[in-house]
């Protein structure tokens, strides 16, 4: 199998930990910003990363978007399992993963570049990051206005996962799920933000032992 995908997303991310959790080989090819377009465009449609190629015969050419690639694994490899056996649990986490993808993992993007633009931008100063960095914030309409919100939309999706996550380690059911996948992936980027880091250690923590049993290497900001 073969992902395309931008190597620092986070939805790409999200693609890897199921790959991974699954114990899939897979290789990856990292397309250029921008570029990316002329190749996605006639494969599937849309211009987003993650897609996933399984290049087998009987298989589809191509999976956009990761909420399907999750579904098409779970198809292809059954086991270990990454959707619940009881319907209205795997609803629940359905629900969820879509929420995460749609809202939170927009809003995290918002923060994320808001801060690399600004305080964070030592942690990348070049011309290229910083240019890539206004690019993404001129596409997404990142401003401290959206910012601000976004820090909002965050808060309130903090509130609720520490809530599950600490009543049961898995946020819908007894084992990892999709959830827990989207999580992980789509909150990863707030561990280069000092802010975020000392009012959720609880967050990295549990990122951090999702990236583990996926075999996945640890986000820029979680340290072994
Ligand atoms: N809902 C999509 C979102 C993916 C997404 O937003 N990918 C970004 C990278 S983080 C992308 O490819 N942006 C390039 C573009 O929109 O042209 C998914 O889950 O796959």
């Amino acid at each position: 199998m073969l992902l395309l995908q931008f190597s620092t997303s986070h939805y790409c991310r999200k693609a890897r930990l199921a790959l991974g959790y699954k114990k899939i080989s897979y290789q990856v090819s990292n397309l250029t910003p921008g570029l990316h377009i002329l190749k996605l465009k006639p494969l599937t449609g849309l211009t987003t990363l993650p897609v996933l190629l399984p290049q087998e015969a009987g298989q589809v050419e191509a999976v956009a978007d990761s909420t399907n690639i999750f579904r098409f694994l779970e198809s292809y490899c059954p086991k270990p399992a990454l959707f619940l056996p009881d319907r209205v649990q795997q609803s629940e986490a359905n629900m969820l993963e879509d929420w995460l993808d749609e809202s939170i993992g927009t809003a995290t993007r918002f923060v994320y570049y808001h801060f690399r633009a600004r305080a964070g931008r030592a942690i990348d100063s070049t011309i290229f990051s910083q240019v890539l960095i206004q690019v993404v914030q001129k596409q997404y309409g990142i401003t401290d206005a959206t910012a601000e919100l976004a820090t909002r939309r965050i808060e309130i999706a903090l509130a609720q996962l520490s809530q599950r996550w600490q009543k049961s380690t898995y946020l819908v059911g007894e084992v990892l799920g999709i959830a827990d996948l989207t999580a992980a992936a789509l909150l990863s980027p707030l561990a280069l933000i000092p802010a975020y880091q000392q009012q959720y250690p609880w967050l990295f923590e549990q990122i951090k032992q999702i990236h583990l049993v996926c075999g996945e290497p640890l986000p820029p900001g979680i340290e072994e």
